[in-house]
């Protein structure tokens, strides 16, 4: 591949309704969107880092920084065989996965319309459509969210995913539990609890949760063990893992059962399918999370999650549930089957609506060979 031309912009996006955390409130969602052009044919990739650094280190000035600075020069550089060569040639940088995942999800978009096939098709997928769920924010109380949980599971999502924070925690799990009936329910902390807390999580576990979230610290994994060791319900790490190391390490000394894969988070679609190969080859079962992405990070997500192991429902809601417009046509739908379709066009099988784009951006640099 020749790059040629890559393009950064910083957008701003308004949620439909604010999203909360055990780390913080997003109104707006700001990320980094990159258009790459190589042997004349154009990709996309959309950076999941966010403004703040409340998720992980990484932020859109960070990414910013290195993208610019380190990652764009050395991929303009010389020519590169294949996507999946691009964690080598960043190798140079420590860390920032979010930012060198930005860039490889372009080349795969170009990759997979060289060879004339959807990117779910070209990396091995095997579903036309995947199973997802929702994830909804804390909300202002027990009772507003029981209401919530109600509105998504009537639009039709199969699985529900509450966040919780210290305080706000075995209430609202009843109430939701209550609220979905015998759907699949599971809990994310976003690392918010220590293992002073296990006694909070054995009173969860008689609420037969699907699975809990990274309950403990953001880059923890040999303390989750003991958290686990306490618990029926399989814990599921999402912050801690961000390669097929710390996932085979989890797994090994039992740290939680279940894995969620994020590819911005891991440093991208490589690492990504590496983590998938590795969980399947050790009876874990893996699913894809998401970061609020638009729908260009999330074509990419539901092509990631049509490969074989992705056998839980993934935070891959319709576009409609993040944003009013998205920035892509067509915008993602929720089928009655609690699934979304997966495109079958070339790449990621999406356009990008260059309008919506442009209204967007706050900021934009291109850089040439
Ligand atoms: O922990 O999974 C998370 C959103 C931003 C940052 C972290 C997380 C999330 C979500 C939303 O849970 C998932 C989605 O995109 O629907
Ligand atoms: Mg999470």
């Amino acid at each position: 591949m020749n790059i040629e031309q890559i393009e950064l912009r910083h957008i701003r996006i308004s949620l439909v309704s604010p999203f909360e955390t055990s780390f913080g409130v997003t109104t707006d969602r700001e990320s980094i969107i990159a258009r790459v052009i190589a042997d004349g044919v154009t990709g996309w990739g959309e950076c999941v880092a966010d403004a703040a650094p409340g998720y992980s280190y990484e932020t859109v000035t960070t990414a910013w920084h290195v993208l610019c600075d380190y990652l764009i020069p050395a991929l303009l550089g010389a020519p590169l065989n294949h996507p999946r060569d691009t964690p080598a040639r960043f190798g140079f940088v420590r860390g920032h996965n979010m930012a060198k995942a930005t860039l490889e999800a372009a080349l795969w978009d170009i990759a997979a319309q060289q060879a004339g096939q959807s990117l779910a098709r070209y990396i091995g997928g095997v579903r036309e459509r995947v199973p997802v769920g929702v994830s909804i924010g804390i909300q202002p109380s027990s009772d507003r969210l029981a209401e919530v949980v109600s509105q998504y599971r009537q639009a039709g999502y199969g699985r529900i995913k509450i966040k919780i924070k210290p305080g706000r925690d075995l209430a609202d799990a009843r109430a939701a539990r209550r609220a979905v009936g015998d759907t699949p329910l599971m809990v994310d902390a976003n690392s918010a609890y220590t293992l002073a807390d296990a006694p909070l999580f054995q009173e969860m576990d008689e609420l037969g949760l699907l699975m809990i979230e990274q309950p403990l610290g953001y880059d923890d994994i040999y303390q989750h063990h003991k958290l686990q060791r306490q618990l029926r319900t399989p814990i599921c790490l999402d912050e801690s893992i961000h390669s097929a190391d710390d996932a085979r390490f989890a797994l090994e000394i039992g740290a939680c059962r279940i894995i969620n894969i994020k590819q911005g988070r891991v440093g991208g679609l490589t690492n990504a399918i590496a983590v998938h190969d590795l969980c399947r080859q050790a009876g874990a079962p893996v699913w894809c999370g998401g970061m609020l992405e638009t729908g260009i990070g999330r074509a990419l997500n539901v092509a990631l999650a049509s490969l074989p192991g992705f056998t839980l429902p993934g935070d891959l809601s319709a576009s409609n549930r993040y944003y009013q417009r998205d920035l892509i046509d067509p915008p993602f739908a929720l089928n009655p089957d609690s699934t979304l379709s997966v495109p079958d066009g070339p790449g990621l099988g999406v356009t990008v609506l260059q309008d919506r784009l442009d209204a967007v951006t706050l900021r934009r640099e291109t850089f040439r060979r």
